[in-house]
């Protein structure tokens, strides 16, 4: 970004919330404050005195927000030439900027998992269940770990659909990888129904992007100590939803394994 890329209109504010506020002695600081925040793609200036300026920085531009440009003769607004930085639209989404044919107006052409003017809102499908034949690794007896995302909530141990760890080694954990950060808002579990329904009668749900300690170190889905009674499938509500690539389910009994017979997550309630 260099200092010539921009352009001022005298007697206009862009209208949104800023996401800087800055009192400058000259306003080429806003300028350069503007070019050293890649965020930052135009400015409004307004001269407090003879030797003060407020300058807001904005995450946005004119040709994007132009409904938000207002007159006001106390400022000015300062934007890009070139008002396509890919950023503009989204720098996780892959959006692309699209000048309109006379040069007034962008818009984004959004990946097609987004939407919203800056492709900022991520779409998931409502009924899709991201856990389902995801990669599952666990604390033991990793071979069988898939079996817990399977698409099978069978209860019956010989059914071959349940996951079980041993009595050792303690801690238990099982976790899912979703490949990709996704939004969780809801878990439902299926627990082991022909016998030991109390295996799965003290455990925590963690959803996040950390692998430390296995991923149980990640926060918290609902409350710290959860219960499904044995052959019943729960739902757990994580609210707000949360974001992650990894969802652990971990017991916190460490006299006796930890088994379920299907897990599966939701991005909506
Ligand atoms: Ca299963």
């Amino acid at each position: 970004m260099k200092l010539k890329n921009f352009y001022h209109l005298h007697g206009h504010r862009l209208k949104v919330s800023p996401q800087a506020t800055l009192e400058v002695a000259k306003d080429v600081k806003c300028t350069v404050s503007c070019m050293r925040n890649e965020d930052c793609f135009s400015f409004n200036v307004k001269k407090i005195s003879s030797n003060l300026f407020l300058c807001e920085l904005l995450n946005t531009s004119k040709f994007l927000d132009s409904d938000n440009l207002t007159r006001d003769e106390n400022f000015a607004h300062w934007y890009l030439q070139e008002p396509c930085n890919p950023l503009l639209c989204g720098d996780e989404s892959q959006g692309k900027c699209v000048i309109d044919s006379d040069g007034t107006a962008v818009s984004c052409n959004c990946s097609e998992k987004y939407e919203a003017k800056r492709c900022e809102i991520r779409i998931y499908d409502a009924k899709r269940n991201y856990a389902l034949n995801k990669p599952t690794t666990a604390s033991v007896r990793d071979y069988i770990s898939q079996r817990a995302v399977d698409g099978n909530s069978n209860s019956n141990w010989y059914g071959n659909s349940c996951y079980e760890t041993l009595y050792e080694p303690v801690p238990h954990w099982w976790r899912v990888n979703f490949e990709e950060e996704i939004q969780v808002a809801r878990v439902v579990i299926t627990n082991r129904g022909d016998c030991c329904g109390d295996r799965l009668s003290n455990f925590g749900i963690k959803i996040g992007n950390s692998l430390k300690e296995n991923g149980v170190t990640n926060p918290a889905c609902g409350e710290t100590h959860l219960a499904v009674p044995q052959g019943q499938t729960k739902t757990f509500a994580c609210s707000p939803p949360m974001k992650g690539q990894y969802l652990v389910i971990h017991s916190f009994l460490t006299d006796r394994p930890m088994v379920f017979c299907e897990v599966q997550a939701y991005a909506y309630p």
